[in-house]
């Protein structure tokens, strides 16, 4: 994209949800993704009422945050119960009996940490998990920032002549290169096989009826029905396209925040910019569908 154009903003939000709420407080990051949540304990019963407004702003905002969340993994898991069954990760380590709390973790002697390419988590599954809360237990002291991109925009933002080349194409969404000997350095054996599914390349949101792009550089190998360089040159332009800031936002974690995120509408990258230091936490992921184009 070039710094001087004069057609007018990239991307025009056309958004119009600005409801009340009744029961939390909803801050925005920015007006295409993100908002804060304050007035609520995770950890404790939470009433109906709350809930719906929960569900409502992450519908609005893709990703929600809270901050001073002192949950135990048994709270953890028993607010991500609330939104759909759990979903068990393919690959990644879990804690000791609790195969639905994923271990997310990076230190001194790490060789890797989660997250640090543009993905939506497990598209490669045949019903890719419609949402991940992550809870961050230890913080650096500086750094360790997750990125997120809102997929509404990205699709918006096509030119129509784009829109209608990707319209009812789908793509190949492949865990095999991702997670074969991902996690060997942590004692994790490899699986004979991993998920592997195809999916098409702009999905209608069940929630909000909002189309959203769905090819992510994580998972995404292969457009179906075109030639291989022309898949490999049309999703390296979607994966750049992807990734403008437009569609950002970014967010600083202090210990016990949690992000919850949308990954049938939003993508998301870690940031590993705080080695040798310590992040960790636990995931809780909820069961998505099939995804409808
Ligand atoms: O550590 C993070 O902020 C996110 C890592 C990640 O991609 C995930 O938990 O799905
Ligand atoms: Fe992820």
């Amino acid at each position: 994209m070039s710094l001087r154009g004069d057609g007018g903003p990239r991307y025009r939000n056309l958004r119009n949800d600005d409801a009340p709420y009744e029961r939390i407080v909803v801050d925005r990051l920015t007006p295409v993704i993100g908002a804060e949540i304050s007035g609520v304990d995770l950890a404790g019963p939470l009433p109906e009422e709350t809930m719906e407004e929960i569900r409502r702003a992450l519908a609005e905002n893709l990703v929600v945050f809270f901050r001073d969340q002192r949950m135990s993994p048994a709270q953890h898991l028993a607010f991500g119960r609330r939104f759909g069954e759990l979903h068990v990760h393919p690959a990644a380590p879990h804690v000791a009996g609790m195969p639905e709390l994923m271990v997310i973790r990076a230190d001194a002697s790490s060789t890797r940490a989660n997250g640090e390419g543009w993905h939506t988590d497990v598209s490669c599954d045949e019903e890719p998990p419609m949402g991940s809360i992550l809870h961050i237990r230890e913080c650096p002291p500086h750094g360790g920032d997750t990125l997120f991109a809102s997929m509404y925009a990205a699709w918006e933002s096509l030119s129509d002549r784009m829109k209608s080349y990707l319209a009812g194409m789908r793509a190949v969404h492949d865990g095999e290169h991702v997670y074969r000997g991902l996690y060997s350095n942590l004692g994790v054996a490899d699986k004979p096989s991993y998920p592997r599914a195809e999916h098409p390349v702009v999905r209608v949101h069940p929630v909000t009826g909002r189309k959203a792009l769905y090819v992510n550089a994580g998972f995404t190998t292969r457009l179906l029905g075109v030639p291989r360089d022309e898949s490999d040159a049309v999703l390296a332009y979607l994966f750049r396209h992807a990734e403008n800031p437009l569609f950002q936002c970014r967010f600083r974690w202090r210990a016990d925040s949690v992000a919850f995120w949308d990954n049938r509408c939003a993508q998301h990258r870690a940031m590993w910019d705080y080695w040798p230091h310590v992040r960790q936490g636990h995931r809780v992921t909820v069961k998505g569908e099939r995804p409808v184009g």
